[in-house]
């Protein structure tokens, strides 16, 4: 593609709930999008970096400056590029693959909806709707968090993430269980709250028949999560901790990880994303993909991913209306059999309603060449 500059634009969406983990509350989701402008085109890129660096170093407003100052330059200089080499062309620059996630979609959105070509069919997806789980958050109350499962699952949802922190754990995950029987698809992420210190406590899920435990460690705790994987029988996921497909190359062969959450912002971008599926597939390794409150231009993307052959556990690939009263797209809905349909369109196959980005965007600047 040719690119004639991006747009930055940042989005105000506030959630239906608060949404607590255990590194913090989330009220509402301050979005940057991308939008790359092409002669013939223009592609979107939603970055997943939150306000503040408490998932992971990066936030908002240094995605922002970082694409602004150091990476939309360096694409823009390039004149004509396609958008397999947008990694290459950013590689110098260390980190800040959340920003960089989000600039390569946004080309390759660009460069799909010019060939009228679908994400998932570039991705290499083989089914046309995925199965949606369901990530819910620390509540203050048993009794809550039991009605927010309850209302979750009449809904649909095939399967159930709990967040769990120090002191949140055993109990809420021993009365979902009670509550909703042995059947129920069930799992919990510590978004690294816990040190091999406490690894009595974690193996105590062993008698839950959890699905998995994801990122209990610090993220640069692979040999820890290793050790961990030794002293409890529940699967280790990560998350946090699988920031490339190298690091995913490690962490498997140091056993500190039987199952992947993918989250292609925190990896890089799609493309990097599916080089980690197409490891995990080769060792055997079950992949899911990950969410970090998406409005709908993620979202698309995120399902697009999780057709892949490799994606065979349920998904954060939830219904707009889990996150928002109004998303920024056309809702994603949850069929009656839980499952959330793959767009088919040229590119991420979704664009923004344009009187909803309208009245949530606080501000907006354009990167010309
Ligand atoms: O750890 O998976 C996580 C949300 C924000 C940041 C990190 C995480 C999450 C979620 C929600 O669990 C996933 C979703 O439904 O988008
Ligand atoms: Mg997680």
């Amino acid at each position: 593609v040719k690119l004639t500059g991006f747009e930055l634009i940042r989005v105000a969406m506030p959630l239906v709930a608060p949404f607590r983990t255990s590194f913090g509350v989330e009220h509402e989701r301050d979005v940057l999008m991308v939008r790359a402008v092409t002669p013939d085109a223009h592609g979107w890129g939603e970055c997943v970096a939150m306000s503040e660096p408490l998932y992971s170093s990066e936030y908002v407003d240094g995605a922002a400056d970082v694409i602004r100052r150091f990476l939309a330059p360096r694409l823009l200089a390039a004149g004509e590029l396609h958008p397999h080499q947008v990694c290459d062309l950013l590689e110098p620059m260390k980190g800040h693959r959340m920003a960089k996630a989000a600039l390569e979609t946004a080309v390759l959105d660009a460069w799909l909806r010019e060939r009228g070509e679908s994400f998932g069919a570039h991705l290499g997806a083989v089914r046309d709707r995925v199965p949606a789980g369901v990530s819910v958050g620390i509540m203050d109350t048993i009794p809550r968090l039991l009605d927010a499962v309850d209302g979750y699952l009449a809904q649909g949802y095939l399967r159930i993430k709990l967040k769990i922190e120090p002191g949140w754990d055993v109990e809420p995950v021993r009365a979902v269980r009670e509550r909703f029987g042995d059947e129920l698809l069930l799992q919990v992420d510590a978004n690294a709250a816990y040190t091999l210190a406490d690894a009595a406590t974690l193996a105590r899920l062993d008698a839950f028949d959890l699905l998995l435990i994801e990122q209990p460690l610090a993220e640069d705790d692979l040999r820890q999560h290793a050790e961990l994987a030794r002293l409890v029988r529940t699967p280790i996921c990560l998350d946090e901790s699988i920031v490339s497909a190298k690091v995913a190359a490690d962490a498997i062969a140091l056993r500190a990880t039987r199952v992947i959450n993918i989250k292609p912002g925190r990896v890089g971008g799609y493309l990097e994303a599916r080089r980690i599926h197409d490891l995990c597939q080769a060792h055997g390794i079950p992949v899911w993909c990950g969410g970090m409150l998406e409005t709908g231009i993620g979202r698309a993307a995120n399902v697009a991913l999780a057709a892949l052959p490799g994606f065979s556990l349920p998904g954060d690939t939830s219904a707009s209306d889990r996150y928002y009263a109004q998303d920024i797209t056309e809702p994603f809905v949850l069929g009656p059999d839980g499952h959330v349909e793959v767009p088919s369109g040229p590119g991420i196959g979704i664009e923004p309603v344009a009187d909803v980005l309208r009245a949530r965007t606080t501000s907006s600047q354009w990167l010309g060449a």
